[in-house]
Order: structure tokens, then sequence, then C-alpha cells
């Protein structure tokens, strides 16, 4: 007995750690989760935000970017969603020049899903769904969403300081990634989501002028692209509030033309322009710049991984997807 038990003991301990480790923040996400309550979840989603996208060309870009924020905050629980409450300012309504919009596409989904089957579909699936769909009618690749994820309660403001910046180097993002358990190539691939949309000046307007005491110019920005930047980019009190630039040259089609833009010298960000200034993620860039059906592959294996950060079982199927229940 004493020597089964100076065998297993540690054997059990150490199993059990493992088990309970995962099953706290792990639930099991699963392509058919909604098959008997829900059949018709998908369609009712992919309508709505093919018929928003329509309306409205930049919405496919503004979803795709609230996924990503939802799930490196808290973990894919659809906590960008809530809003302020006279007690709690929420994620949302953080920090100025994060702010995601096009809200109202999840909400409409939202309303006709509770008409179709009340109380069944996490909002925080919907936001899922909806970024695969963005991806595909954008012309990018088609996937298996894998759901099942639970609507937190909690949403603030201040967390949105743990959203990589713009202005972080590659060392940084590497470690920003590696904290939701995302590797190397899962950075470089999911940067690839800035093939679509824009941004506003303020993001990488530190490139443009006076960069360093050597440098009035960040010396890794493309010559000519600079000047443009610069021209579209003129210090504050001159500027519009809503100049910027698109993020790559083909900002409305899903396709590897951001990573040729970075070999190009043509990274909006400074931590996209990073990317191919470092041994450790410069191949993986070069290799989706050359091949496009491998960044498509890795893009949905990535996507994968970033819908499972922080996914847990704890939490509630929102009614609203605004307000907690
Ligand atoms: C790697 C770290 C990342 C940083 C530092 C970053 C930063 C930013 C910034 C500063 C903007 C522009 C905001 C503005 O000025 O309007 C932006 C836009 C955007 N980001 Fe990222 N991002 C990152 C990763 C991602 C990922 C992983 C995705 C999705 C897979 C994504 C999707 C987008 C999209 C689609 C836009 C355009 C939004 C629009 O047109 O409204 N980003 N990002
Ligand atoms: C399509 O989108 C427009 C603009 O958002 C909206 O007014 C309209 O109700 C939508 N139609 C359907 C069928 O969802
Ligand atoms: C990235 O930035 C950090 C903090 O400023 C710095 O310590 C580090 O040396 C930088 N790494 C690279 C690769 O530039
Ligand atoms: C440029 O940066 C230097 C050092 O940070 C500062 O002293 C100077 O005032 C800046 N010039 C302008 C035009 O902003
Ligand atoms: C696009 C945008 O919202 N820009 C704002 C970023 O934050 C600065 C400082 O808070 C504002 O002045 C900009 O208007």
């Amino acid at each position: 007995m004493a020597f089964k038990i100076s065998i297993f003991f540690p054997i059990t301990l150490l199993l059990f750690t493992v088990l309970s480790v995962s099953s706290i923040s792990k639930a099991e996400l699963d392509a058919q989760y909604y098959a008997q309550t829900c059949p018709q979840m998908e369609k009712i989603i992919s309508e709505t935000v093919l018929n928003a996208s329509k309306y409205d060309p930049k919405v496919p870009a503004r979803i795709l970017r609230m996924f990503f924020h939802d799930c490196f905050i808290r973990g894919c629980d659809a906590s960008i969603l809530l809003d302020s409450t006279p007690t709690n300012k929420a994620e949302k309504d953080g920090p100025p020049n994060v702010s995601v919009r096009s809200f109202y596409v999840i909400d409409d989904a939202k309303a006709k899903l509770e008409q179709a089957c009340p109380h069944t579909v996490s909002c925080a699936d919907i936001i899922a769904i909806a970024a695969r769909d963005v991806v595909t009618l954008s012309g990018g690749p088609n996937w298996d969403v894998l759901k099942g994820r639970k609507d937190g309660r909690v949403s603030k403001a201040s967390d949105t300081i743990n959203l990589p910046a713009p202005t972080l180097n590659v060392s940084q993002l590497i470690q920003s990634f590696a904290k939701r358990g995302l590797g190397v190539k899962d950075l470089v691939t999911l940067s690839g989501g800035h093939t679509l949309g824009f941004s506003h000046c303020s993001s990488f307007e530190a490139r443009l002028h006076n960069f360093s005491l050597l440098h009035e110019i960040d010396p890794s920005l493309d010559t000519e692209f600079a000047q443009d930047l610069r021209k579209k980019c003129p210090p504050k009190p001159n500027r519009d509030q809503n100049a910027g630039q698109f993020l790559d040259s083909t900002a409305s089609v899903f396709d590897n033309d951001y990573y040729k833009r970075l070999l190009a010298g043509q990274g909006v960000f400074s931590s996209d322009q990073s990317l191919v200034g470092d041994y450790r993620t410069k191949w993986i860039a070069e290799a989706f710049a050359k091949d496009q059906n491998l960044f498509f592959r890795e893009f949905v294996a990535s996507m994968l991984k970033l819908g499972n950060v922080g996914v847990s079982e704890k939490g509630e199927v929102r009614l609203h997807c605004r307000v907690v229940n």
C-alpha cells in the first residue's frame, strides 16, 4: 500500500493539477453547439452581416477588429458589447482611439436570434461568427466557427490598456500575444487582419514628425509612402479629425497585400512594420507575401486559437448584448 502510494500519488496529483487548471478556464467549444437548439443561427447572423456590409462598407473591418479586442480583454466573452452604466465605464468607452464601432450589427442579429430561438445564442458566439463572415465576404477564407462561449458580466474601460499599442516593437507584441496563449506565428498571421480597414492619423503620426533625435521620419518607412502619409496627416491643428490611411492598398479585400506592403516599407503602424524587422517574424511575413493560400490556411488556424482565448463555462447568455441579465 505504501509502495503504491509512493508511485501513484505524485502522478495522480500531477494529473489532477493539470485537469483542474485546464477546467478553470476552458470550456469545450463545438462546431455543432447549436445544432439542436438553434440550427438556423449562422444563417441569421450571416444574412444580417452581409446586409449591413452592403449598406456600410466599413462594417467588415470594424467587426473583425471587434472580435480581436473582445478576445484580448477578459477572453472572448462579449465584454466589448456592454454599455457603460452610471457606476461603471465600460470597455467600449475606454481610452480614446481604441473604440470599435458598428455594434448595431450585432444588436440586429441578436434581436432576430431572440425571436427565432429565445435565450440560446451568446453574444460572444455572434461576434465570432460575424468575424468569420466578414472575412469570407471580403474574399478571404471560410471555416467552421466553434461555438459555446458564454457572455461575461464585467466590462471595464481601464482594461483597454492591455490591448497592444501600434507603437509596440516585435518583442513587446510577442509578449502581448503570449499572455493569451498565442505564439509568434499567430501574431504575424492575425496582424494580417490589417488587410482590411483604416487608421486615423493619431495611431501612426509619431512616425511622421520629429520621430527621434536623428530622424525626423521613421527610417523604416518607405520614403514616398512617408511623404504621402505626411500630406494626409499634417501636425495637429491643421488636420481633419477623420484623416488617416487605409491599412493596405486593397483595404476592402481580404488578401495578402498587407504582407507585400510590409516588405515594401509601407506598413502603417510601427507594430506592423516591426514584423519584417526581426528574424523571428520576417520569414513568416515573407512566406505569406509569396503564398496567399498559405496565409489563408494559417489565418483560419489562428482565428480558431484567438476564438478560444479565455473561454469559460461561467457566464450567461445575455438577452440583450449591451446589458447583463
Ligand atoms: C498586433 C497588434 C495590433 C495592433 C497594435 C493593432 C492596432 C490597431 C490600430 C491602432 C488600429 C487603428 C485604429 C484607428 O486609428 O482607427 C487598428 C485597426 C484595425 N485592426 Fe488592429 N491591431 C492589432 C492587431 C489586430 C488583429 C489581430 C486584428 C484582427 C484579426 C486587427 C484588426 C484590425 C482592423 C480590421 C482594423 C481596421 C478597423 C477599421 O477600419 O475601422 N488588428 N488596429
Ligand atoms: C439591411 O440594413 C439596413 C441598414 O442597416 C437596415 O435598415 C435594414 O433593415 C436591413 N435589412 C434587413 C433585412 O436586415
Ligand atoms: C522593445 O522595446 C522595449 C521597451 O522599450 C525594449 O526594452 C526592447 O529592447 C525593444 N526590443 C526590440 C527588439 O527593439
Ligand atoms: C522634437 O523633439 C525634441 C526632443 O524630444 C523637442 O525638444 C522638440 O521641441 C520637438 N520639436 C517639435 C517641432 O515638436
Ligand atoms: C480618431 C480619434 O478618435 N482621435 C482622437 C484620439 O485621441 C485624441 C486625444 O484624446 C483626440 O484628440 C483625437 O480626436
